[in-house]
């Protein structure tokens, strides 16, 4: 009796035991990062515009200063440009330039600016400047003509100009507010009750896991086609990159609307069961989650299977059907 009560009690404390081993676990696993990275970190550089240094300083990956434009009178904004040069804002210096790599100021914008804040190279080629206390922002093109302008109620401190061709402004003073305002100066969207708004970003949403649609059970050697359809929130154009399963991966497609399916065709040439997924990613470069749809290519001649299956009844049950014994001729 009591040897039994100390082998429950054993049990027991062997039950806890694990519990607590599993919880700890657990706990450990919970603490443990979402990625982490894998060996040592790509080389970069950074572009950085010291106020009180006056000058700009492009960085290494090491911190090495690699670059730099000094004898600047406060800059603020700092863009290196696709052609190589860089976009600086002087706030002080009252102007815009964009400097080449020997540091030359190749162009500029300063007339008429008072605190010039942040500016950007737009696509178009023209430069978009929010003059702070003109309060005002301002699209100049490459001759320095003034294509837009758009007065502000409040002291504005960083535009973007957004992928629908609206402008996002944020107000830091009187106004604190961040606004959108279309090529006509209207606001079509605004957050107010702000404390000193400075710098606003649109932020880009990545596709949605693509939804794949086709043939769940298949033959090898036969072609069959599949239709794929991401949607992005922002309405992007999205491309679609497919691993079919079986060590094969497409080329990324062209680029589709959102929410507009595609369709591509594949063979699997052996027997198995194949996890195709699928991963849309925007003009911007965000990929989304992946899609995926599990395919069986069972063999060509599937009556092989239910043949084997009746092969081996019969050699459990050899009398159980008789009249099938007679057929298969296996009497
Ligand atoms: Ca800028
Ligand atoms: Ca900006
Ligand atoms: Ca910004
Ligand atoms: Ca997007």
């Amino acid at each position: 009796m009591k040897n039994k009560i100390l082998a429950i009690l054993v049990c027991m404390l062997v039950a806890i035991c694990s519990v607590f081993t599993a919880v700890a676990s657990t706990s450990v696993d919970k603490q443990r990062p979402v990625s982490q990275s894998s060996g040592s970190q790509q080389a970069h550089s950074t572009l950085i515009a010291e106020i009180y240094g006056n000058r700009v300083i492009e960085v290494d990956s090491s911190g090495t200063i690699v670059w730099q434009k000094a004898d600047l009178n406060m800059p603020v904004d700092a863009e290196r440009l696709a052609n190589g040069n860089t976009l600086i804002t002087e706030y002080q210096n009252n102007r815009v330039i964009e400097v080449d790599t020997g540091g030359t100021i190749v162009w500029q914008y300063a007339s008429g600016l008072y605190g010039p804040f942040d500016a950007e190279r737009l696509a178009n080629g023209n430069t978009l400047i929010t003059d702070t206390y003109n309060f005002r922002v301002i699209e100049v093109d490459s001759s320095s003509t003034i294509v837009w302008e758009l007065i502000l109620s409040g002291i504005p401190a960083d535009a973007e100009r957004l992928d629908n061709g609206n402008t996002l402004i944020t107000e830091f003073y009187y106004t604190n507010r961040v606004i959108e305002v279309d090529s006509s100066g209207t606001i079509v969207w605004q957050k107010t009750g702000l404390n000193g708004s400075t710098d606003a970003e649109r932020i880009n949403n990545p596709p949605n896991a693509p939804s794949i649609t086709g043939e769940t059970n298949g033959k090898t050697g036969k072609e069959y086609e599949y239709t794929f359809n991401a949607t992005d929130p922002d309405g992007d154009n999205v491309k679609y990159n497919i691993n079919w399963g079986d060590n094969t991966t497409s080329e990324w497609t062209e680029f589709s609307d959102s929410g507009e399916e595609i369709s591509l065709k594949h063979t699997w040439s052996e027997e198995g069961t194949y996890n195709i997924t699928a991963k849309a990613e925007d003009i911007h470069g965000a990929q989304g989650p992946e899609g995926t749809l599990t395919v069986t290519i069972p063999r060509n001649k599937p009556s092989n299977f239910n043949f084997n299956l009746f092969g081996r009844l019969f050699e459990r049950f050899p009398n159980l059907f008789p009249i099938s014994r007679y057929l298969l001729g296996l009497r």
